[in-house]
Parts: structure tokens; sequence; C-alpha cells
């Protein structure tokens, strides 16, 4: 992991299961967000499905239906299918704009996203980028150039946290 305090993190998942959603706004960072989580995958030994949503808003409705929390059946998701996932980890990009929209996209994602961890016990990785420009997104979207990578801290995050419990 990287910023200020941040811990190191290299953990065994091997025989988790793990689910990767993931916004689909702002291409190029979502796709290194998407990179660093399945490299931090790869190397952790877990295994997993990714499933794609159109916004960040829509991470926490994805969330809750993949661990089971509505109630709803969970819907095919790969290998997963077959049980709850051991680890969920959210990935989404939003861009302060000119509206108060910002605030709303990411406090909904950041609670509904928190809800659903602290609800499931299932834990949920927080790889929501939530930046005033394009230039500080990609700077943590783990792209060569980038000083930090937060698609491969949100799996870590998770992997190790499920590991725990
Ligand atoms: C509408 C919108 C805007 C303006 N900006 C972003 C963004 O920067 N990042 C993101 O992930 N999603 C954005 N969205 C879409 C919303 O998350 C949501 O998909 C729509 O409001 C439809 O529910």
């Amino acid at each position: 992991m990287s910023g200020a305090g941040a811990p190191a993190m290299s953990v065994d998942g091997s025989g988790l299961n793990v689910v990767v959603i993931a916004a689909s706004w702002h291409t190029q960072v979502m796709d290194g967000l998407l990179e660093g989580a399945r490299r931090a995958l790869r190397e952790s030994g877990a295994r997993w499905s990714e499933v794609r949503v159109p916004g960040s808003f829509e991470l926490p409705v994805a969330a809750a239906r993949l661990t089971g929390l509505s109630g709803r059946p969970v819907p095919e998701a790969g290998d997963t299918a077959a049980r709850l996932p051991d680890a969920v980890v959210a990935l989404g990009v939003v861009i302060r704009g000119g509206t108060p929209h910002f605030d709303y996209v990411c406090s909904a994602a950041t609670t509904g996203l928190a809800d659903v961890s602290v609800r499931t016990g299932i834990p949920v990785g927080f790889g929501l980028l939530t930046c005033d420009d394009e230039a500080q997104a990609l700077d943590r979207a783990g792209l060569p150039g980038s000083r930090e990578d937060k698609g491969q801290e949100a799996v870590q995050a998770a992997v190790a946290t499920a590991v725990a419990l």
C-alpha cells in the first residue's frame, strides 16, 4: 500500500473467492485500477470474477446483490456462483464537476459500500477514487507513471481482512 502510514501488505488468499465490481466511467483510470486489482489477486492466489456496472452509484447495489444482502438470488458470476464471496472489491472513479453531483455519488457509494460490508460481515475493499481532476485519478491508477495503485491496495485490504476474520 502507499501513502503516509500505509502498511506493507502481501497476503496469501489461496482458497478465497473474490468478486471485483467495477464501474465504467473514466475508462483509462478504470483500466489501470482493474489491472492493479488483477495483479494483486494473481499474487494472492485467490480466485476471482468480475462484474461491470455503469457508474460508481451502482457499486453498492451490486455489492448488496452479490453478497446476498438484498435477499435476491446471486447472479451467475463465473467461478464464484457456487457460494457467496469471501471478499468484494469495489472499483470506481468519480471526478469533481461543476455541480454537487460529485458529492452525492461519492457519498452514496461510500455509505452504501460500508453498509454492505458491515451488515454482511463480508469485507469490501474500497477502491473508489474521489478526485478533483483526471490528473489526480491517473496518479493513483497504478498506470506507468502513477505514484499509487489503488486497485492493488483495495484487493490487498479486502483479502487481508477476509484472512484475518
Ligand atoms: C452521472 C455521473 C457523473 C456526472 N460522474 C460520474 C463519475 O465521475 N464517475 C462515476 O463512476 N459515475 C458518474 N456518474 C454516473 C453515476 O454514478 C450513475 O451511474 C448515474 O447517475 C446513473 O445512476
